[in-house]
Parts: C-alpha cells; sequence; structure tokens
C-alpha cells in the first residue's frame, strides 16, 4: 500500500504530520517528530522575536480533546531557520510563521524569500489566543489585504492556516478571495477559538490566560474539520491543496478526511495525549482500512465523499 502524497514540491511517504504547536517548539521535540513515525514536521509557529507565551497553566486535556491558550511561545524566527539550515532529514519540512501584527507577518515573509530556505510555509492566519488581537481569517478585508501584499513579494510555496467557518457564506466569500492567489495549498483547521472547558467541582476554568476561553482542539471538532475541508475543496482551484486538521484519533478519522479531499493530514491533541507513537499506530489503522477495501493509494478515494442517496 503506498501512503505517499505530495503538496506542491514536497512528497511525503506517510500522510500524517504533527500540528503546528505540537511538540515542535524545541530542535529536541522537532527531532524527535522527524526521528518518529510522521511524513515530516511542522515547525511552531514561528514570530519575528522570540515569544514566552501567555501564562500557565495554558493548556488542558479532557477526555474529548483540548483546550489552550498558549499565546505563541516560540524561540523566534531565526532559531527556526537555522534549524532547518542544519538538519539532515529527507521528510519534508513545513515552516509556520505568524506575527500579532501585519506588518510584522510581512517583514517575517520577507526574511523567509531573501532567506535559502526552499521548502513550504505555512502563514498562520488564525492564532485565537493573542490577547487584544482577533484572528485574521475572520476578516475578510484583513485576509485579502495581507495576501495582497504577500503575493507581491513572495514566490516560495506558500500554504495558509485558516480558522474554522461554520457558514456556507463564509465559505463562498473566503474561497472567492483564497481562489486569486498563487496559494500552494490551505490547512483547515485551526482550533475551535475561544471555547470554554470548566471544572465543576472547583467551580473555576481551567487554563490561567483570558479568564479561561481557549482554542478547543480534538474529537469535539472533528465534524468540524471535515466540514471545513469538503466545502474548501467543493470551492478551491483545484491546484490548491488542502491540508486536513482537527479531532483525528484514528484511522478512519484519517481516511474521512481525506475522503473529503484533503491530501495529508495533522495529527495535534491526540499527539498532546498519547505521544509520537500515535504516528505509527494510527498510519497502521489507515493502512489495514485500506487494505480491506481493496484501495492501494491515496487518490483511490480522495475526494470521493458521496452524497446521500
Ligand atoms: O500559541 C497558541 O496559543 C496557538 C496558536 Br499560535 C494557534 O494558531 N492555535 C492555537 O490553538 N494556539
Amino acid at each position: 500500500i503506498d501512503l505517499s502524497a505530495t503538496i506542491g514540491t514536497e512528497t511525503f511517504q506517510h500522510p500524517l504530520i504533527n500540528a503546528a504547536g505540537v511538540w515542535d517548539e524545541t530542535a529536541t521535540e522537532m527531532n524527535a517528530v522527524l526521528a518518529s513515525a510522521a511524513g515530516g514536521l511542522t515547525t511552531k509557529s514561528a514570530t519575528l522575536a522570540p515569544r514566552a507565551g501567555n501564562p500557565k497553566p495554558r493548556y488542558f486535556d479532557t477526555k474529548l480533546g483540548s483546550i489552550n491558550s498558549m499565546g505563541l511561545p516560540n524561540q523566534g524566527l531565526d532559531y527556526y531557520l537555522d534549524f532547518i539550515a542544519n538538519t539532515t532529514t529527507d521528510k519534508p519540512i513545513d515552516l509556520s510563521v505568524t506575527g500579532t501584527k501585519m506588518a510584522d507577518q510581512i517583514a517575517a515573509l520577507q526574511q523567509i524569500q531573501a532567506s535559502d530556505f526552499t521548502g513550504m510555509c505555512e502563514l498562520n492566519l488564525s492564532c485565537p489566543n493573542v490577547v487584544g488581537k482577533p484572528q485574521i481569517g475572520y476578516d475578510l478585508d484583513a485576509t485579502k489585504e495581507i495576501l495582497d501584499q504577500v503575493f507581491d513579494f513572495y514566490t516560495k510555496p506558500l500554504g495558509v492556516k485558516l480558522p474554522p467557518y461554520f457558514d456556507l457564506q463564509q465559505y463562498d466569500a473566503m474561497a472567492q478571495i483564497l481562489n486569486q492567489y498563487p496559494l500552494t495549498y490551505i490547512n483547515a483547521i485551526n482550533s475551535v477559538g475561544n471555547g470554554l472547558v470548566i471544572d465543576p467541582d472547583s467551580e473555576r476554568v481551567v487554563i490561567k490566560p483570558k479568564g479561561g476561553f481557549g482554542g478547543i482542539g480534538g474529537k469535539y471538532i472533528k465534524p468540524v474539520a471535515l466540514a471545513n475541508v469538503r466545502a474548501f475543496r467543493q470551492r478551491l482551484r483545484p491546484e490548491i491543496k488542502i491540508i486536513g486538521t482537527g479531532g483525528v484519533t484514528t484511522g478512519t478519522d484519517v481516511f474521512e478526511l481525506i475522503l473529503c479531499g484533503a491530501d495529508i493530514v495533522e495529527l495535534g491533541t491526540v499527539v498532546m495525549q498519547e505521544g509520537l507513537a500515535a504516528f505509527a499506530r494510527i498510519n497502521q489503522e489507515l493502512t489495514d482500512l485500506m487494505a480491506a477495501k481493496g484501495y492501494h493509494k491515496l487518490t483511490d478515494f480522495r475526494g470521493h465523499l458521496q452524497e446521500y442517496q
């Protein structure tokens, strides 16, 4: 069974990589992802300067998923560019990048454009946890403005990480904008922003930043991820690939996201809860499911979801 997939110029031998922000802030963590059964690595979203992030506790696991308000802790863009320049892996590395204001996001991409880095880059337009900053992906004008500025100078493979959308008209409007740019891919979805997990015993919220509000990941959000991948696959130019992210804990979940049109799939909360062994387990479950169904490669079923009849 062939599990390979391509996005732009990159070939992934297996379709599972880590979601940005999961096991990827330090060189030690990133090397562990590369040494695991993951098909590639995404870096923690990098900002121009290093950031400590929000006060702890800022991540909490539940039976059905997680809540986080990390606040973009990262080692700074130079650190991730150096790591990539010095690693000898043959697995693709996706450099995630962002900023707390538009000028910083542009400056970060200008630095990447001027560097020797030739891989793919993911512009995160959807961090829900920076105090006082809205998610750009929910603002159509701001999204258009940043992509106009970016594609004035940026020529390397670029994707955008999007927040979840919940209305069919949002998909129409967003896809109409995204289709105007030479994007290599979109990644749907980031965490479902500003949810609330509370503890009934102590009658308190479970994380400290933002009064307890934070991004929800894990099993709670799989139907939202499936919907976003499906809705964008139905609306985007076929040249724009899709990374499907959200709520995967089994090989069947991966199969479902690919059926909706995902090219590769990212693991977030499941890796926080189970560790890097999740990659090998879920790869095997996907392989077994494909074998049982008589599928030999991902293109045998990618995007083939049928309507009810
Ligand atoms: O660091 C975070 O708080 C964070 C980011 Br940048 C993001 O994009 N998504 C998320 O759930 N947390």
